[in-house]
């Protein structure tokens, strides 16, 4: 089939103004905390930690379309100008040093540059700052359970609820934590390896049976936060989002001391039987 010119334009312009909705919609649809339909972005961050991740994407985003474009402008000109046609007679030259030394330092150099910013979220996201307080993370085929050691030493269940939104998000008891203030995360696993992400927290981590693995966010917008098992755990390993309920302190002082009373006879509750026993 052949085109005429005036298709070709209106078919490319028809791709520019799809390709400008879509990014509109993108920004449109995006939601704090979850998914969103025809999102292709990171999710909005709500870390400092994300805030740097979303930062070196982006950068790497530019950086990588540059060279990208570089190397096609290169290749567009070789083939343009360098064509049997348009050069008969074709140069003899083997070497060049000066361009050797430039296409082996200057990529070195790039290189180097991009490990300063890495390296600087790498050491945010391992070394925990002093935590403000503790939730120790379970994950169990197929749901979550949270302890609050330093608040009541409670501990409850988080299972997926059907009839909640979003779907396939929306948890029976949530995880409640303070806004602003450094929480740690020590995460492990039940029976087998579960991951504990939330990508608005820029988070994720494996929970594995007999290890203690550690993490921590600091939440600075109020908001539910969600995020999924992610670590191919069995059968519901779909089945056991995560959800994160960020409060201001007094709310946060209100829902310990609820939860304290609702979960203080959770059979499941291994922190108070714990507790118990050593008293
Ligand atoms: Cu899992």
């Amino acid at each position: 089939m052949k085109m005429s010119t005036g298709q070709t334009g209106r078919r490319l312009l028809g791709l520019a103004v799809a390709g400008v909705a879509l990014v509109s919609c993108g920004a449109a649809f995006a939601e704090l905390g979850q998914p969103a339909p025809w999102e292709y972005k990171l999710q909005e961050s709500a870390t400092p930690v994300m805030d740097n991740i979303t930062w070196f994407h982006d950068f790497l985003l530019w950086l990588i379309t540059a060279i990208t474009l570089f190397v096609l402008a290169l290749l567009v000109i070789v083939v343009v100008k360098f064509n049997a046609k348009a050069n008969p007679v074709p140069s003899k030259t083997t070497h060049n040093t000066l361009i050797e030394v430039a296409w082996t330092l200057i990529p070195v150099l790039i290189l180097v540059a991009l490990v300063v910013p890495s390296f600087r979220l790498l050491f945010l996201e391992l070394d925990v700052p002093k935590a403000d307080l503790t939730v120790k993370v379970t994950g169990k085929q197929w749901y979550w359970s949270y302890a609050y050691p330093d608040n009541g030493k409670f501990e409850f269940d988080s299972l997926l609820a059907q009839d909640k939104q979003p779907r396939l998000l929306g948890v029976d008891n949530e995880m409640v934590v303070p806004v602003n203030k450094i929480v740690r995360i020590q995460t492990t696993g039940a029976d087998v390896i579960h991951s504990f992400a939330v990508p608005a927290f820029g988070i994720k981590i494996d929970s594995v049976p007999g290890r203690l693995n550690e993490t921590w966010f600091k939440a600075t917008k109020l908001g539910m936060f969600y995020g999924q098992c992610s670590e191919l755990c069995g059968k519901d390993h779909a089945f056991m989002p995560i959800a994160v309920r960020v409060v201001n302190d007094q709310e946060f002082a209100a829902w310990v001391e609820t939860a304290k009373k609702k979960f203080a006879t959770n059979p499941a509750n291994s922190l108070a039987l714990a507790g118990a026993a050593s008293q």
